[in-house]
């Protein structure tokens, strides 16, 4: 483009200078967490059991179990978790003192409709998030929130197993039309559905689709495996919350029609391992079907190019019924929300794939870091993301979950987390990068602002938090919270819109 070209781009970018980043003003600073695992209080006030409440806890190495009966000698974190469902107040006001902009939630459906079907919804959990968002609007701060985040109803699991069965996609849309009529006036921004790809990730299809898991062993990386029968359930079960989502959308524009509603894609970075042509293939290849099968439905309204192909592939067979792909055309999303953690390499070769295996299929990059849990650090893959989704589909981007679990340590009365603070420091910058790059990103949300348990292996150890929260795997702990080096990092980066970055 020329020096002297005087055209005005709608997107929001970053401006550099002396002083440091200028981000655009607006931009959403925050953080996200999700009701299963930080709330705690599981059963009080009328709520139902949801899927989250049936996982043990884990370790890196042994994985969580799903158990039907509750088994005696097991921990299940979600139960008490960091009890954020009595302590919100105290934790929203750490987050104001931040001076987070916006803070991002789920919903838990087993508050509202505590079986999943019930014919009227629990008014104390209505109550709970109504005083939940009109604390947040106190502190100025923006809800976004996530209708669904691994909370199926576990009545509707053994009924119906979960996404499965169509008329589960009424009842998901009898709740969330009724949290969008209740609280139309504290809410304007909503995800549909959390990671709605990670089950053809190998994401296991209980936590995202209710399903009832074939073996007790919660275990991911199978994604490659995926095939037959499974694959058809699972390709269905996303298919309906695709069909559940769309409606959601044209529902909530009747509601409000100052409503935005998002995706949520989680990234999945794959490059090729050599340049062999069939690691480019692989490695494209697995990107094609864990983000842009989701995100071309959901934000084109339509499914890719390349899907019947993979169905094939897969062996799956996706029932398709009249009336289902005007749905979609008709109920896409406004904006395309991430998780963004790491990136993997693809390779056609199996042996180098199983002498290196990382997360999710994907082969080790030796040119990376790893976290303690083997997820591989690569701020650049967020930089490549968001400029290739963008280039895709042109709206809207917002990255909803980022950040660092690590073993934090205790030492006078904090911690130093100044790895944290590099972590964050080196992908905030990547979305600098990105935005130079011309993509329009709405905000930055830190997962896990303040510890909770962790999804994949439901420890308290591996925590993302700004805040700590003094609790060990073993449920020992005050559950006073502690201010890390990093809350004060990450609330001068928000009093600055941005240009203390570098500091
Ligand atoms: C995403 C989930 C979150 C969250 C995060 C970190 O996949 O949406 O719920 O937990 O990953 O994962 P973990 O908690 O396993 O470290």
């Amino acid at each position: 483009m020329s020096e002297n070209s005087t055209v005005t781009w709608p997107q929001r970018s970053v401006v550099s200078d002396a002083d440091g980043y200028h981000f655009p003003d607006g931009f959403f600073w925050g953080g996200a967490t999700a009701s299963n695992q930080c709330e705690g209080a599981w059963d009080k006030d009328g709520k139902g059991e949801s899927c989250a409440d049936h996982f043990t806890s884990g370790t890196k190495d042994e994985p969580r179990r799903f158990t039907g009966e509750f088994d005696p000698t097991a921990k299940y974190p979600s139960h008490d978790a960091i009890d954020h469902y009595d302590r919100y107040e105290e934790d929203i006001r750490l987050f104001a003192e931040m001076g987070f902009k916006m803070y991002r939630m789920s919903i838990n459906w087993t508050r509202i409709f505590p079986n999943g079907d019930d014919e009227k919804p629990n008014q104390a959990g209505l109550d709970h998030y109504r005083k939940v968002f009109e604390l947040c609007h106190e502190f100025g701060i923006e809800p976004l929130v996530t209708m669904s985040h691994y909370e199926f109803p576990y009545a509707l699991s053994l009924k119906w197993n979960g996404w499965e069965d169509r008329r589960t996609i009424d009842c998901f849309v009898r709740f969330t039309t009724t949290i969008m009529r209740e609280y139309k006036d504290l809410v304007k921004y909503w995800l549909t559905f959390n990671e709605i790809n990670t089950p053809l990730m190998g994401g296991g299809p209980t936590f995202s689709l209710g399903m009832l898991p074939e073996t007790e062993e919660l275990r991911f990386g199978k994604g490659d495996a995926l095939h037959g029968e499974e694959a058809t359930r699972i390709v269905n079960g996303i298919h309906h919350q695709f069909l559940a989502s769309a409606r959601t959308v044209l529902e909530g524009r009747k509601i409000n029609p100052e409503f935005k509603f998002g995706c949520m894609i989680a990234s999945n970075v794959v490059y090729p391992y050599s340049c062999k042509p069939e690691d480019v293939m692989v490695a494209w290849d697995i990107q094609q079907r864990t983000n842009y099968y989701c995100g071309d439905v959901m934000v084109r309204g339509e499914y890719a190019p390349f899907t019947e192909r993979y169905l094939r592939e897969l062996g799956a067979t996706l029932s398709i019924e009249p009336g289902d792909l005007e749905l979609l055309r008709e109920g896409t999303v406004d904006f395309y929300s991430l998780s963004y953690y790491m990136s993997g390499c693809g390779t056609a070769d199996k042996a180098v794939l199983n002498a290196n295996r990382s997360v999710f299929s994907t082969a080790k990059n030796p040119y990376l870091k790893a976290s303690e849990w083997g997820w591989q650090i690569d701020p650049e893959g967020l930089r490549y993301y968001l400029d290739e989704t963008y280039g895709r589909y042109k709206v809207p981007l917002m990255v909803v979950e980022n950040g660092l679990g690590a073993m934090d340590k205790v030492e006078d009365g904090t911690v130093h987390d100044g790895y944290r603070v590099d972590y964050l420091r080196e992908h905030i910058k990547a979305i600098v990068r990105a935005m130079d790059d011309g993509a329009d990103v709405l905000g930055y949300l830190m997962w896990g602002c303040i510890d909770i348990v962790s999804a994949s292996t439901g420890e308290m150890r591996k925590r993302y938090g700004f805040v700590y929260v003094d609790k060990d795997d073993e449920g020992n702990g005050t559950l006073a919270r502690l201010r890390k080096d990093s809350f004060w990092w990450y609330q001068r980066l928000i009093a600055s819109n941005g240009s203390s970055l570098e500091e």
